[in-house]
């Protein structure tokens, strides 16, 4: 049967600077770039950023192949570390602006609408050395001035902005489970640092505000990952452990970026355990007043979870997990090479848990995709990638999201992970996950069998099942 797409859907694909551009002259690190210059042993096969995908030097051709796709529209970011000169002063540097200014209007003359990302991971490190990082208000301070530099500079021509991507990544990986530099173990931290990214989400809104963009029809909203939870079983003891665990990887962020203030739940649950954050009523006045206009979902794979082995109150560094265990359920259908459930469902379930419980805000799905490794498996002899698998994933999740949106869900878009083969972090090239391959060692990028099939469904704005 056929699925029409709302009218002007976004059909597109997400990227970021720091996953995409390569360090090509760029003044500052990002933490990201920093790991890699003292431990370049912690990233698959040691690739680290330097090059990335090339896009610094081939963003013209790049878009043109995203063009030949027939995405019309596609995520990116703009760097910290690269547009700014002096970090304290926000001073502009030269080359940075010269490069955003051309990648922009390269999109724009390729009729492919800019989203444009703030911040994908990629602080600039002196300002973690300096002052601590996401830790410090000072930073979100100087995050407002860097944004407010790219308002000025692009705002003239990006019509949607977004303050974070994944800033829940950030807390995880950087404060509790380390899997990115400087790969602390401290509650307490995180909880600071997961407030202070609210903070700069919701001052970043007020400047954009001040500064009047929505009179001129732009919008500002956040990207989220969020992975629905879903209980091992009906028993109260597993629902209690689903319901901290969806507390905290998504409520978290979800609910003071639409609500405008923090789940009372997990606050008590926090100031109860010692690790609150410090906050004030102009702070909290900030977040409640700056709400987002628009969300974007990432959605991977579901988050199954159990109550965990043991109690509450055990002695020792304090995670979330103390109250919540992974479970892993029997019969999954997984993506063995990277590890992840696949279960297209959830895209429906966030679609209605958007509408129902976050004022059926307009949203779409910023980022949905599937690592594969080794992808040269699947080269036929013209040496173009077959990657059924892909297009199969997408089908079932762009199936589910149809049934949302029928049944009311204000989704306008769908973005797959990734347009071009990108470094992704830790991971660095492992997994691949684009439309379009780039083989590494020649940068030569090749459109794959999913590329041209998505060609056909953004023309027929439809699937067939
Ligand atoms: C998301 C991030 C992306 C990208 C993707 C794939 O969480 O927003 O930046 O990295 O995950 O990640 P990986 O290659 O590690 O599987």
């Amino acid at each position: 049967m056929e699925k029409v797409f709302p009218k002007n859907f976004w059909w597109g694909a997400a990227t970021s600077g720091p996953q995409s551009e390569g360090r090509f002259n760029k003044k500052h690190a990002n933490m990201f770039d920093y790991w890699y210059d003292i431990e370049p042993e912690a990233f698959y096969n040691q690739v680290g950023p330097d090059t990335a995908s090339n896009f610094y030097n081939s963003f013209r051709e790049d878009i043109k192949l995203m063009k030949e796709i027939g995405l019309n529209s596609v995520r990116t970011s703009i760097q910290w570390s690269r547009l700014i000169e002096d970090l304290d002063t926000n001073t502009l540097n030269e080359d940075g602006v010269r490069f955003y200014n051309e990648v922009i209007d390269e999109f724009i003359k390729n009729d492919i609408r800019i989203v444009m990302n703030l911040h994908h991971f990629d602080l600039p490190v002196e300002l973690y050395h300096k002052y601590g990082g996401w830790e410090s208000k000072k930073v979100v301070d100087l995050f407002v001035g860097f944004a407010e530099k790219c308002f000025e500079l692009f705002g003239d021509r990006v019509k949607e902005w977004v303050t974070h991507n994944e800033p829940m990544v950030v807390v995880d990986g950087e404060y509790l489970y380390q899997f990115h530099y400087p790969k602390l173990v401290d509650g307490k931290k995180a909880a600071q640092v997961a407030y202070n990214l609210n903070l700069a989400s919701a001052k970043v809104i007020e400047k954009f505000k001040e500064m009047g963009m929505h009179e001129k029809g732009d919008k500002i909203g956040t990207v989220l990952n969020l992975t629905p939870t879903y209980p091992a079983s009906s028993s109260q003891e597993d629902l209690h452990a689903a319901e901290i665990a969806e507390l905290w990887n998504n409520k978290l962020f979800l609910e003071p970026a639409i609500h405008g203030h923090f789940p009372e739940k997990l606050v008590a649950i926090l100031t109860q355990d010692g690790v609150i954050w410090e906050s004030t009523a102009e702070e909290l006045q900030i977040i409640a007043e700056n709400t987002i206009d628009f969300l974007g979902v990432n959605f991977y794979h579901p988050n199954r979870v159990k109550a965990p082995d043991i109690a509450p109150n055990s002695v020792g560094d304090w995670m979330p997990t103390r109250y919540y265990d992974h479970y892993e359920m029997p019969g999954r259908r997984m993506n063995i090479d990277k590890g992840w459930e696949i279960y297209p469902k959830a895209v429906y379930d966030i679609a209605l848990n958007i509408k129902e419980n976050y004022k059926n805000i307009p949203w779409f799905v910023s980022e949905n995709g599937m690592g594969v490794s080794r992808e040269e498996r699947f080269m036929n002899s013209d040496g173009i990638i077959e990657d059924d698998y892909r297009i199969d994933f997408i089908r079932e999740h762009l199936e589910w999201l149809h049934r949302g949106i029928e049944e009311g869900s204000n989704c306008f878009g769908y973005h797959l992970w990734t347009p071009i083969d990108c470094w992704s972090w830790g991971n660095a090239y492992r997994n691949r996950y684009g439309f379009i391959s780039n083989n590494i060692h020649t940068q030569i990028k090749t459109i794959k069998k999913s590329g041209r099939w998505i060609k056909e469904v953004i023309e027929k704005n439809s699937l067939y099942s």
